[in-house]
């Protein structure tokens, strides 16, 4: 009779185990797209900057011929190793949303110049409302202030609670039209970090004030099957 009863216990919590986890799974596979905006700071070495010397044009070119961005690559044995220890802490979080063996692309440094007020609304360096579509909506990208970034220095901006199940057609057509929703901006210090899904969270570059610059540095991650980068088994292995 024991028997029967721990049995029928037994089934009972599995029942009750796999109904739970279908509809936590139906939920999630619902959302098309995840989101994710993860704050931190790590303290970077004083050297560690843009490289003026190895910096190339960046964007679009404006009317007057000129660029008003420029950026390096870094390759994995150049970036920091608190950059590399922030991936490690971050990597359990990265596996989840972009699954195991995801890809680290090359180090991203860049600047982004002031715009002059008649170019403002020609797309120069990814100052529109935009979701960054590589190969589809999945990835994400660590972003680490370079100097210290405040409401003049052209901020990053986003949005704070974005639409998980819908896309914005005027966001992925970069049109440039006001979005009327909640956003946030990436200022702070030297060394302030966000992990962000840049794929599937509209976001833009803002223009910094007259006379003025923002430097970022990023480093991106993507899914193993869009051969974007190096295995993460391997680099952080
Ligand atoms: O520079 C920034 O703050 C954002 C850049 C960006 O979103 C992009 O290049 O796709
Ligand atoms: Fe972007």
């Amino acid at each position: 009779m024991n028997i029967v009863k721990a049995n029928y216990s037994w089934l009972r919590q599995r029942v009750t185990e796999v109904f739970f986890r279908g509809l936590h799974a139906s939920r999630v596979f619902s959302k098309r797209f995840f989101t994710l905006s993860v704050s931190g700071h790590l303290d970077l070495e004083s050297s560690f900057g843009l490289n003026e010397s190895k910096a190339i044009d960046r964007g679009n070119r404006a009317p007057d011929g000129r660029y008003y961005s420029k950026y390096h690559t870094l390759e994995w044995a150049e970036i920091p190793v608190a950059v590399k220890q922030a991936i490690r802490n971050y990597d359990s979080v990265i596996r989840m949303y972009l699954g195991d063996g995801y890809l680290i692309n090359d180090g991203l440094i860049w600047r982004n110049y002031s715009i002059p007020a008649e170019y403002r609304n020609t797309e120069l360096f990814s100052q529109h409302w935009h979701y960054d579509k590589v190969v589809d909506f999945r990835n994400i990208q660590l972003f680490v202030l370079l100097s210290d970034v405040t409401e003049d220095d052209g901020p990053f901006e986003f949005v704070t609670n974005p639409d998980e199940l819908n896309i914005l057609p005027s966001v992925l057509n970069r049109n440039n039209n006001d979005i009327h929703l909640k956003t946030q901006k990436l200022i702070g210090k030297r060394g302030d970090t966000l992990l962000f899904s840049t794929g599937s969270t509209p976001h833009r570059a803002g223009i910094p004030a007259e006379g003025r610059h923002r430097d970022i540095f990023s480093i991106a991650f993507f899914p193993a099957y869009t051969k974007i980068g190096r295995s993460s088994i391997e680099l952080l292995g």
